[in-house]
C-alpha cells in the first residue's frame, strides 16, 4: 500500500483524517520527530487548535527547518486549516508569532457585526476557472474557521499561487491555494465528503500538482464568486442509549421521554447508530450528531460503547461528527479521576470532530456568574476549546419554557413575549435551562448560559427545547431568536421538526445558523435529502450528496 507522512505533533482530532487517506487506498505513516520528515516523501500537516500554538508547537519540536527542507526538495506537501494558515506572515489570532512566511500576507478575523464567528458549515472553493487538485466549482466543502485570508484580486496570484476562494457574508476568503508541490485548503476535505475526498485524492497520486492552474474545462472564469455560498446547514441527530433488553439502539422521546406510551414502557428503538448514521450521510446530511442520553453505567470509560459507535462510523461517514453526553469530570469504574478533557480526547482519536457538553455547562455557567463572571481556565469548555479549539466544543441546551403574567417585573430572568400563552393565558415567558436530560431545573435563563458559555469558549451552541422536542410541530423560534440575538457564534436549531416546511420555516424566519432533526428522520417520514430538495426549491443554498 502506498504511504502517507502525517505530522503528529500535537494530540489533535485527526482520526477522521486518517480514515479518508486509508478509505483512498494509502496507509498513513505517523511523523513523531523532526528526523523523520527527511524518510517522507508526500507530508501532511494537520491544522488543530490555534495559530500561535500550532506554530509554537512546531518550533519547540524543531520541526520547522525540517518541513521547510521538505518543501524546497520539491516533495508532495499538504496543510489542512491551521495548516494553511501558518504558512502566512502572521495572523492576528496571535500577533507576536511569525508563520512560515511562504505567502507574503497575514490573516485577519472575520467581521462577526453581521453575521456568526466562526464561519461554520459547507461553503464554496471557487477556483475561477482553473484547475485545482480537482475542486469543483458545484462542490461545498466544510470549512471551521475564525481568522482568514481576506481575498484581494491578483495578490497571491502575483506572488505564483493559484487560489480558490469562498465567500461568507460580503466577505470573500481564501478556501485554498496551491504552488508547486504545496497544497493547502481552509476548509477540511476529510470532513467534506466526496469532494474532500477527490481534493486528497489529486494530492496523493501527484495528478493536482501536475495540472495545477490549466484552465478546467467549461468552467466559469472568475477568480471569486461575491454570492454567499455558505449552505443551509441540516444536521441528523441521534439520541443513543441502551434499552431494556441491553442493546444500543438509537431511540426518540416526546419532550424527553423516550419510553412507549403503552403499558409495557419500553425504550424506543428506532434503529442501530452506527448503520443510521451512514444512512443519513448518503442523504446528504451536512454533520450527524450523537447524543449518548444515558450514561452507560458500570462501564470502564476506555470501552465506552460510544466510542465504538464513533470508531466505525468515522470510517464510512466523512462529514464532522459531534457526541455529547456525559463530557464532564468524572470517577472510572476502578476509581480513577478523569477529566472532561481526556473523555473528549478519547472521543477525538476515535474520529469525533466535535464534542457536545450538556448538564456540566449549566454547573459551570452558574459558578462563572457566582465569581463575579471570572474564568480560571479550569472548566470543561475552557479546557478542551484551549487544546482542541473553539470550534470543537459545543454547548447542548434543554430549555424549558416558565410561564410569567408579565414581563420583567415578574421575574429576574430574560423574558419574552410570546405569541403562544401559557395555560393560564400568561403572555410572557423566560426559558430555564435544565441538567440531567431535563430531570433538573436551574435558575438560570438560557441568555445568561449561552452568554457565559461564549465567554469561556464554546464554538457552538445546540439549542434543543424540552416543550418542543418530538411533538413534529416545528422550532421554536421565539427561542432561537431570543438566544441568536444573544451569542455571535453559531446556532443549531433543534426540536421540533417534523417537515421540511419547518426546516424552510426555520431558515427563513430567524437567523438560526443550522437547523437539526431526528424523530422525522429515525421514522423514516422525510429523509434529509428530501429536506434539501425542498428548501432548495425554495431558493435557499444547499449541499446536495456526491456520490
Ligand atoms: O448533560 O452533558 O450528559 O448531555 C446529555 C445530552 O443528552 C444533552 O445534549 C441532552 O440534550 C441529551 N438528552 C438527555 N436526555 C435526553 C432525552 O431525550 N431523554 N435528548 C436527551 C435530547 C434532544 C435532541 C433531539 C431534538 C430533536 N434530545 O437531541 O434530537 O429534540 O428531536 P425532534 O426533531 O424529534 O423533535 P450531558
Amino acid at each position: 500500500m502506498p504511504t502517507v507522512h502525517l505530522l503528529d505533533y500535537v494530540a489533535g482530532n485527526i482520526r477522521s483524517l486518517v480514515n479518508a487517506i486509508e478509505k483512498l487506498g494509502y496507509q498513513v505513516d505517523w511523523i513523531k520527530s523532526p528526523e523523520d520528515v527527511a524518510r517522507a516523501e508526500k507530508l501532511i500537516l494537520p491544522g488543530v487548535g490555534h495559530f500561535g500554538h500550532c506554530m509554537s508547537q512546531l518550533s519547540q519540536a524543531g520541526y520547522l527547518p525540517a518541513i521547510r527542507a521538505h518543501i524546497d526538495s520539491g516533495k508532495p506537501f499538504m496543510a489542512i486549516c491551521v495548516g494553511l494558515q501558518v504558512l502566512f506572515e502572521g495572523s492576528v489570532e496571535d500577533p507576536d508569532v511569525p508563520g512560515l512566511s511562504l505567502i507574503k500576507s497575514s490573516l485577519g478575523r472575520f467581521d462577526d457585526s453581521d453575521k456568526s464567528v466562526p464561519h461554520i458549515g459547507w461553503n464554496s472553493a471557487n477556483t475561477g476557472g482553473k484547475l485545482m487538485y480537482d475542486l469543483r466549482p458545484e462542490s461545498k466543502y466544510y470549512y471551521v474557521h475564525t481568522y482568514r485570508e481576506a481575498y484581494r484580486k491578483g495578490e497571491l496570484e502575483a506572488q505564483g499561487w493559484t487560489v480558490a476562494t469562498g465567500t461568507y457574508g460580503n466577505e470573500t476568503f481564501v478556501g485554498a491555494v496551491a504552488k508547486g508541490n504545496i497544497f493547502a485548503t481552509q476548509f477540511h476535505p476529510e470532513k467534506s465528503g466526496v469532494a474532500g475526498l477527490r481534493a486528497i485524492r489529486a494530492f496523493l497520486t501527484g495528478e493536482g500538482a501536475k495540472s495545477l492552474g490549466s484552465p478546467a474545462p467549461g468552467a466559469a472564469s472568475e477568480a471569486s464568486d461575491s454570492k454567499d455560498g455558505l449552505t443551509r446547514r441540516v444536521i441528523a441527530c441521534l439520541d443513543v442509549r441502551t434499552n431494556d433488553q441491553g442493546d444500543l439502539v438509537v431511540t426518540k422521546g416526546d419532550q424527553y421521554d423516550v419510553r412507549e406510551k403503552g403499558s409495557d414502557r419500553n425504550v424506543r428503538n428506532l434503529g442501530k447508530p452506527v448503520e443510521l448514521a451512514k444512512r443519513y450521510y448518503e442523504d446528504g446530511a451536512d454533520e450527524v450528531t450523537f447524543l449518548n442520553i444515558t450514561s452507560f453505567r458500570d462501564c470502564p470509560l476506555a470501552d465506552l460503547p460510544m466510542l465504538e459507535i464513533v470508531r466505525q462510523t468515522s470510517q464510512t461517514v466523512f462529514v464532522p461528527l459531534t457526541i455529547g453526553g456525559g463530557i464532564r469530570d468524572t470517577v472510572d469504574t476502578d476509581g480513577t479521576k478523569v477529566s472532561a478533557l481526556e473523555i473528549a480526547t478519547m472521543y477525538f482519536k476515535s474520529g469525533a470532530d466535535k464534542v457536545s457538553i450538556g448538564s456540566d455547562a449549566v454547573l459551570a455557567a452558574e459558578e462563572y456568574y457566582s465569581l463575579g463572571r471570572k474564568l480560571f481556565g479550569n472548566t470543561a469548555i475552557e479546557q478542551i476549546s484551549r487544546a482542541y479549539g473553539n470550534q470543537a466544543v459545543v454547548v447542548s441546551i434543554d430549555p424549558k419554557r416558565v410561564y410569567v403574567p408579565n414581563g420583567s417585573d415578574a421575574t429576574r430572568h430574560a423574558t419574552i413575549e410570546t405569541r403562544f400563552p401559557g395555560p393560564r393565558g400568561e403572555r410572557y415567558c423566560w426559558y430555564a435551562c435544565t441538567i440531567k436530560g431535563g430531570r433538573e431545573t436551574r435558575d438560570m435563563d438560557v441568555v445568561e448560559l449561552v452568554q457565559a458559555v461564549e465567554a469561556m469558549g464554546a464554538g457552538e451552541i445546540l439549542l434543543n427545547s424540552i416543550d418542543k422536542d418530538g411533538t413534529n410541530s416545528g422550532f421554536d423560534l421565539e427561542l432561537i431568536d431570543q438566544v441568536k440575538a444573544a451569542v455571535k457564534i453559531p446556532v443549531i436549531a433543534s426540536s421540533g421538526a417534523g417537515n421540511p416546511g419547518h426546516f424552510e420555516e426555520v431558515f427563513n424566519k430567524t437567523r438560526t445558523d443550522a437547523a437539526l432533526g431526528a424523530g422525522m428522520f429515525h421514522r423514516c417520514e422525510f429523509t434529509v435529502k428530501q429536506v434539501k430538495d425542498y428548501l432548495q426549491e425554495k431558493g435557499l443554498v444547499v449541499r446536495q450528496f456526491e456520490g
